[in-house]
């Protein structure tokens, strides 16, 4: 076999990103980048790189995401010319409006085969352009160097250069990669050296005065960043369940009855915003009222400015002085009223031991309807969340589980990831799988369960698909089904449109068997309808990948 520039440059271009901290590659199937596929596949042969092969781009640049959600770590995308490269696009955007980073890596055509209707060519460098931080279109190799490429993708996707204010908000990085044939050939030595992600220094943190009346808002993504703050200055904490950050002291229940009230909500001066708000119109409402001094500590890929007087800041601390402890005191006791208890009473063993005939038989009928008791959107959110622990993961689609969700639960502290950037209902499966195998890469003994809507269930089917030769994710995809997408009964088209029209466009019914489809795909399945059944569902130990139904009514 002889050498061939292509297969030079793609080997050592891997290697450099090694050495910059990426740790993972997915690769879906193609000619013209064969060159950087074959390398990859060595470098995972010797665990330089954890390679994840997904054969459809758009579950490949899904799986990358939640690869790098989970890492922090830029995990590189390679695919062919073509559609193929656009499949990265939805990926490419959550990546960038949710502040992950991301390396898309795709093969091109030679320049002079550009342009001129050759087969699978198209125009692909900057077709990633408002959303990809920076995009290179790569000299064929050969021609031009691609020392350096490496280091610049990574650091532009770990946040480097970001403007305005941006420094540290990571994003994706988009390398378009001529290759001309040969397409591969005589595999080259490599030396490897491992490193880290170069993480950009944040800016300066901006001083927060005591005095005005504050409170704290966790988006998406937040992390506990949010809630040290809230303990930090004594504010109340008001955190969606996809911040990350849902736990603490000063944890605010029910937090949509509370802001729409005027002694709470009406009364805020200032608001701390972390991550990315997006589940409740009163917080947006909130952080678009023009007398409130909002902060926004942003780690996505653009600015919040609902009031367009919102200043930006990389990080936040807070001044010397005493709390306003009255406010607060106001937040937490409204908040106690509002905490909800979905929890089953504990069994009565004294009643179900007793030796009075009648004592015991109401003791157990009062047993057997509390295991049998069919479940609804809040039982099945609470019970998830009873089962997740902190090694685990929890990832939610944007169904209305998520709604439900954020409104019933409590604080715990849980890593939990949602696609909120943009809030599809696309590659939720392939994030959580990108998410379950980053997460137990470490030995890490974790389930990752995923809590989404049938629809959104639907729309990833294909990320179902796993190879056999790569380790099992432990995932736990829960699909509450309720036959089509109920979120639009609960919006303003359900109150314009004929009910016929609302079934037909919005609600889209189906009767797809769930059950086949799991087993179609080697997936185990369980269809669970009581609390009881689906607690030992989620407490059972799993080997790998279940999917599990619960019907729900419309
Ligand atoms: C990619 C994408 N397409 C369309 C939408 C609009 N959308 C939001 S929710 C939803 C339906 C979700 O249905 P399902 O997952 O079954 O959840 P349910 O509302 O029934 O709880 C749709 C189509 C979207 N958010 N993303
Ligand atoms: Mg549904």
């Amino acid at each position: 076999m002889t050498s061939s520039p292509a297969s030079d440059a793609a080997a050592s271009l891997l290697a450099d990103l090694i050495a910059h901290g990426v740790r993972d590659l997915v690769l879906s199937p193609g000619s013209r980048s064969q060159a950087l596929a074959l390398a990859a596949v060595r470098l995972a042969a010797t665990g330089d790189l954890r390679v994840h092969v997904r054969i459809d781009e758009r579950v490949a640049g899904f799986t990358a995401l939640g690869l790098s959600r989970e890492t922090g770590v830029p995990a590189a995308v390679v695919c062919t010319s073509g559609t193929a490269a656009a499949n990265l696009l939805p990926a490419a955007m959550e990546a960038f409006h949710s502040g992950v980073p991301l390396l898309l890596l795709t093969a091109d055509r030679p320049p002079e085969l550009r342009g001129i209707g050759a087969n699978q060519a198209t125009t692909q460098p900057g077709m990633f352009a408002p959303w990809a931080r920076e995009q290179i279109d790569a000299p064929v190799p050969g021609e031009g160097e691609w020392t350096g490429l490496a280091l610049r993708a990574v650091e532009i996707a770990m946040g480097a250069d970001a403007p305005h204010g941006h420094a540290g908000v990571a994003g994706p990085a988009h390398l378009n990669l001529p290759f001309r044939e040969p397409l591969s050939g005589e595999p080259p030595a490599l030396a490897i050296a491992h490193g880290d992600a170069p993480i950009p220094a944040p800016g300066e943190p901006l001083l927060l005065e005591r005095g005005p009346r504050t409170v704290v808002i966790a988006g998406a993504d937040a992390g506990p960043a949010a809630e040290e703050l809230a303990h930090e200055g004594s504010w109340p904490l008001i955190a969606e369940i996809v911040s990350g950050a849902r736990f603490g002291r000063h944890l605010v229940h029910g937090y949509r009855a509370l802001l729409r009230r005027d002694e709470l909500g009406g009364a805020v001066e200032r608001a701390v915003v972390f991550g990315h708000p997006t589940l409740s119109r009163e917080v947006a409402a909130l952080l678009a009222r023009t007398d409130v001094d909002v902060i926004a500590v942003r780690q996505g890929g653009e600015d919040i400015d609902l009031n367009h007087r919102t200043r930006a800041a990389a990080s936040v601390t807070v001044a010397e002085g005493a709390p306003d402890r009255a406010w607060l005191g106001t937040w937490l006791e409204a908040s106690a009223a509002e905490a909800i208890d979905l929890s089953e009473r504990a069994p009565d063993t004294e009643a179900l031991a007793s030796t009075d005939f009648a004592t015991r038989r109401d003791a157990i009928k009062v047993e057997l309807s509390a295991v049998r008791r069919t479940l609804d959107r809040q039982l099945l959110v609470d019970a998830v969340w009873r089962a997740t622990w902190p090694h685990d993961r929890l990832m939610f689609g944007s169904s209305r589980l998520v709604r439900v969700a954020d409104g019933v639960l409590g604080g715990k502290k849980v890593p939990v990831h949602a696609n909120r950037g943009l809030a599809g209902i696309d590659g939720t499966i392939a994030t959580a799988t990108g998410i379950a195998v980053a997460s137990q890469a470490d030995g890490s003994p974790g389930v990752t369960r995923v809590l989404l809507g049938d629809l959104a269930f639907l729309h990833d089917v294909g990320a179902l698909l796993l190879p056999p030769d790569e380790t099992e994710p432990r995932l736990q995809v829960i699909v509450g089904n309720d036959g089509g997408g109920t979120i639009f009964d609960g919006l303003e088209v359900a109150a314009t449109a004929p009910a016929a029209d609302l079934d037909r466009a919005f609600y889209t019914p189906h009767s797809v068997r769930l059950e086949q489809l799991a087993l179609a795909y080697g997936w185990e399945y369980q269809r669970v309808t009581t609390r009881a059944a689906l607690e030992q569902v989620l407490t059972r130990s799993i080997g790998g990948r279940q999917l599990i139904e619960v019907p729900l009514a419309r």
